[in-house]
């Protein structure tokens, strides 16, 4: 487990396998937009399962507020760290098998009654949804990211309407 900056860590981007990384970057870099400090941490529900218990037991007395887990196949591992921890977590389903992340949706948003994991679309759209989510969530103590967030929807909505320009110049 390595922190990524010197910044404090706010934000656990977990994930089971290297193979994710080019998924779960896409969380990372919404993270780094906000200057969000967070730690890249490889573990596995199946693979490293005691890695994964103690990683969550320790998450929130390390500072962590909230965790982002993606995880292809039968993934387990973002329901696993929310059985062991009571921050929020954000899990991302991956399109690692040939079954095109379907199962690692089922596995991710299914969770039993008492164990909530807020679950993502599968992929790159899940993973930058997930830092969006964990902005949300942080800015609801934290004035400056709250207006931070406010200009990236003020933006996205700036964008859209610049794209409707775009179209009515072509068709005219
Ligand atoms: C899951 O199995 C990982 O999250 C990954 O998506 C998938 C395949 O892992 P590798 O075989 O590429 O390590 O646990």
């Amino acid at each position: 487990m390595k922190a990524k900056t010197a910044k404090k860590v706010l934000v656990s981007v977990v994930m089971g396998s290297d193979s994710d990384l080019p998924v779960m970057s896409e969380a990372a870099k919404i993270l780094d937009e906000f200057n969000i400090g967070y730690e890249l941490v490889i573990t596995s529900a199946h693979r490293t399962p005691q890695r994964t218990k103690k990683f969550s037991h320790e998450a929130a007395n390390r500072g962590v507020k909230v965790i982002i887990a993606g995880a292809g196949a039968a993934a387990h591992l973002a329901g696993v760290i929310a059985s062991h921890t009571k921050l929020p977590v954000i899990g991302v389903p991956i399109n690692s098998t040939a079954l095109n992340g379907l199962d690692a949706l089922l596995s991710t948003v299914q969770m039993p009654c008492g164990v909530p994991v807020a679950g993502m679309a599968i992929g790159t759209s899940g993973a930058k949804n997930a830092a969006l989510l964990a902005v949300r969530m942080l800015a609801l103590s934290n004035k400056n990211l709250a207006i931070k967030l406010n200009s990236y929807v003020v933006k996205m909505a700036k964008d859209v309407h610049k794209k409707q320009e775009k179209l009515s110049c072509l068709k005219s």
